[in-house]
C-alpha cells in the first residue's frame, strides 16, 4: 500500500511555543495567539463548534461548494488547466479537500497543517481511498510566514491550486492576511488561490456564533488556559476565568477573551501575573468583511482576478483569486 510522503518543516519547540505564551501573557493587555487553542482537546472542540447550530460558517461553506462545485472546478481550470496540484493549507482532517477532488481531479494533493499527529492519521486514510494519487504531509506553522519546500509536487511548474477554506484568514489582522496571502500567490506561480471567507453580518448572529448557547465554544476557549498550564507549567484555575465573545464594530471583528472573575494571580516556572477582576486574555480575533472589502484584500494581495460565490443568504462567501 501507498503510504503518503511525510515532510516535518518550521514547527515550533515546546520552548519557543513557551516563550511566545510568556511573552503575551506579560503584555500589559495580555494577548495569546489562537495556536494555543489547537491541542487535541482543542482540535476536537473545534470540531464540535463546527457542527453547531449557532457556528453557520462550516455548514454555509460546504453548501457553496455542494451548490457551485462544478462551477468553481470549472473557473479554476480555466485558470491553472486540468489536473492541478491541490495545496490545501490548515488542512486538519482532509475532509473539505476530499469532497472536492471529484470536481477538480488534482493529480496530487499536498496537505499542510501544524496538527501533524492529526494530519499524519487523516492523509494515511485518505491516501487508502485514493491510492493512486499522489499524496504529501508537510508538518508546518504558517502562522507567521507561508515557504514551501522546494520539492513539493507543482515545483516542476505544474499549474497549483491553494485552497484554504473555513475563513481561517479572519484569524489575522489584516496586515498579516494580506502578507500570507501574498505568499499564497507566491508559492502557485501561474495558478489560483480557492479560499473561504466569512462575511460581515448582524451582531447578534456573529455574537451567538461565538458565545453558543451549549457553552461549546466557552470550552473551546477556556482550554486554551489547560494547554497553556501544560506548556509553561502554569497554574491556571480555569473556574476563576470566564468566556467572553463581543463584536468590534469598528474593526468588523469578533473578539474573543478569557475574563478574570475575580482578582487573581497566576504562576509559572520564571515568572507570574497578577490579574484585577474583569481583567483580559485576548484570544482570538474573527475579521468578517463585505465582499468588496475581501475582494480588495485579495488585490492589496497582488491578485489581479478575483471570483466568488455565495450562499442566498450571503453569509459567507467562497473566492477564487489569480493573476
Ligand atoms: C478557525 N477559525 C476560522 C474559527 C473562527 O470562526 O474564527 C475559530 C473559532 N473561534 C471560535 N469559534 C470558532
Amino acid at each position: 500500500m501507498n503510504l503518503p510522503y511525510f515532510v516535518q518543516l518550521h514547527m515550533p519547540s515546546a520552548s519557543e511555543l513557551a516563550r511566545d505564551a510568556q511573552e503575551g501573557l506579560l503584555q500589559p493587555a495580555a494577548a495569546i495567539a489562537p495556536k494555543f487553542f489547537y491541542d487535541t482537546l482543542g482540535s476536537r472542540l473545534f470540531d464540535a463548534i463546527t457542527e453547531l447550530q449557532a457556528y453557520y460558517p462550516t455548514r454555509t461553506e460546504a453548501a457553496i461548494f455542494a451548490a457551485h462545485g462544478h462551477a468553481i472546478a470549472q473557473a479554476v481550470h480555466a485558470v491553472t488547466g486540468p489536473r492541478p496540484v491541490m495545496i490545501d493549507l490548515g488542512a486538519g482532517n482532509c475532509a473539505k479537500a476530499a469532497r472536492l477532488f471529484g470536481a477538480l481531479e488534482p493529480r496530487a494533493y499536498v496537505a499542510v497543517d501544524i496538527s501533524v499527529d492529526y494530519l499524519r492519521q487523516a492523509l494515511s486514510a485518505l491516501q487508502r481511498e485514493h491510492p493512486a494519487m499522489d499524496m504529501v504531509g508537510l508538518g508546518l506553522d504558517f502562522s507567521e510566514r507561508l515557504a514551501l519546500p522546494n520539492d513539493l509536487p507543482g515545483a516542476d511548474g505544474a499549474p497549483r491550486l491553494v485552497f484554504y477554506p473555513g475563513s481561517s484568514i479572519g484569524n489575522f489582522s489584516p496586515p498579516m492576511a494580506r502578507a500570507l496571502l501574498s505568499d499564497m500567490r507566491h508559492a502557485a506561480p501561474g495558478g489560483a488561490l480557492l479560499i473561504g471567507a466569512d462575511l460581515l453580518k448582524s451582531p447578534q448572529v456573529l455574537q451567538a456564533a461565538y458565545d453558543d448557547e451549549l457553552g461549546v465554544t466557552a470550552a473551546f476557549n477556556l482550554n486554551a488556559l489547560v494547554n497553556l498550564n501544560a506548556l509553561l507549567g502554569a497554574d491556571f484555575h480555569v473556574r476563576q476565568w470566564q468566556h467572553v465573545a463581543l463584536f468590534n464594530e469598528a474593526e468588523s471583528r469578533i473578539e474573543m477573551h478569557l475574563q478574570a472573575r475575580e482578582e487573581l494571580q497566576v504562576t509559572w516556572p520564571g515568572g507570574a501575573r497578577r490579574f484585577a477582576a474583569g481583567e483580559r486574555v485576548h484570544t482570538e480575533n474573527s475579521y468578517k468583511w463585505t465582499p468588496a472589502q475581501f475582494t480588495q484584500l485579495l488585490q492589496d494581495a497582488g491578485y489581479t482576478q478575483v471570483r466568488c460565490w455565495r450562499d442566498p443568504q450571503e453569509a459567507f462567501g467562497v473566492f477564487l483569486a489569480w493573476g
